[in-house]
């Protein structure tokens, strides 16, 4: 490796450790100081979240608190197997609750800690941050303004995922689970939200992985949890086989007849960037009758935000991004896929803008370039 290459490793991992250092006494004193601690995370959380609940539980614990986790029982009830599986295993140490016990059992003082996630529409609790005395947040997405307010906040970027902060915390803190099994959680988040390896990756999260193998990870478990279901991943297909490309760059899906979950259309658009494109965006059918839609770019020229912004309020990064389930009322399933293209083409096309700021505009290739 060159000194450059390894001056910049180097000072990847030394600003990661030098953020956590300066949040570790101030989420300590937090979680002494109140009466209760609630833990939380986005809804319909993914291996990440509940791997990061473990161990933010795990912490609390060693500060001889008692957490509550807390889920919307709807979506909890939901959950697919394998992480219905997850939080069973961290039922054996933390008490889960749902919204209704929270507000039916109030305690003064307390405090909720938010991992992977920081929009306040994206958890459980919706309305109910000003029940907390003091609000944490530990996540590695954007802020935007549905941040949740609060000052103790560590939202970092350049890392692999907020299972990776939690293990550099749980060190930091010298706490030792007994079951190695949160080590194999964490593991499993960060392969993850790295794609196994293929994004995302930090020189810390090589260290991370290695790390928590050597303290008992097993990546076998872990590995097993992204072995596909057969029929899950046909009916992704069948949505794949949907796509129209928009201006050779674009690969845009408007659903079939199949109803579809968030998951599901993510996992669409993913594979459509094995395609060279510049963006995927997914739009399927949701159990509502609306359709919910992910984009994905890999090459950092879409401004996918904003693009998802203007098609119907949404947000993310430039990577990844959706907006809100949009409501086509249409006669059929033809007219409706029309009504969408219309949207994206105006939007991609610039003839939409907005307010002020405009899109760059795209120059159309010829089929002989
Ligand atoms: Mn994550």
């Amino acid at each position: 490796m060159s000194n450059e290459a390894e001056n910049k490793n180097h000072n990847q991992i030394e600003s990661l450790h030098k953020k956590l250092n300066s949040f570790k006494d101030r989420l300590a004193f937090l979680i002494n100081d109140c009466n209760q601690v609630y833990l939380t995370t986005n809804l319909s959380p993914d291996y990440d979240a509940i791997a990061s609940l473990g161990a933010i539980g795990l912490i609390c614990k060693k500060f001889k608190k008692a957490p509550y986790i807390i889920v919307d029982q709807k979506d909890f009830d939901n959950l697919p197997n394998d992480r219905a599986d997850m939080f069973e295993k961290l039922k054996e140490k933390f008490v889960v609750i749902n919204k209704e016990d929270f507000e039916n059992n109030k305690v003064e003082n307390s405090l909720l800690i938010a991992v992977d996630v920081n929009k306040t529409f994206m958890t459980p609790m919706k309305n109910n941050y000003k029940d907390f005395e003091n609000i944490v947040i530990i996540d590695h997405h954007t802020e935007d303004e549905n941040t949740i307010k609060t000052k103790n906040k560590l939202i970092m970027k350049d890392v692999s995922s907020c299972s990776e902060m939690l293990f550099w915390l749980i060190k930091k803190y010298k706490v030792k689970p007994s079951d190695p099994i949160y080590y194999t959680y964490l593991l499993t988040g960060i392969e993850l939200d790295t794609n196994e390896g293929k994004k995302n990756v930090y020189p810390s999260t090589d260290l991370c992985r290695s790390e928590l193998k050597t303290r008992g990870a097993n990546d076998l478990v872990a590995a097993s949890y992204f072995s596909l279901d057969f029929e899950q991943d046909r009916k992704v297909h069948r949505l794949i086989d949907e796509t129209v490309w928009k201006n050779f760059r674009y690969g845009i899906i408007v659903g079939n007849n199949e109803e579809y979950t968030k998951e599901e259309i993510a996992k669409a658009a993913d594979y459509l960037l094995k395609y060279t494109c510049e963006a995927a965006i997914v739009c399927a059918k949701n159990k509502d009758g609306s359709y919910d839609v992910s984009a994905r770019s890999n090459r950092g020229n879409v401004d996918l935000p904003r693009l998802m912004q203007l098609l119907n309020g949404g947000g993310g990064n430039f990577n990844s991004a959706s907006c809100a389930p949009i409501f086509i009322d249409a006669d059929t399933l033809d007219k409706e896929k029309e009504e969408i293209y219309k949207k994206l083409d105006d939007i991609i096309y610039h003839r939409y803008t907005g307010k002020k700021k405009r899109y760059r505009v795209v120059r159309k290739k010829k089929k002989d370039e």
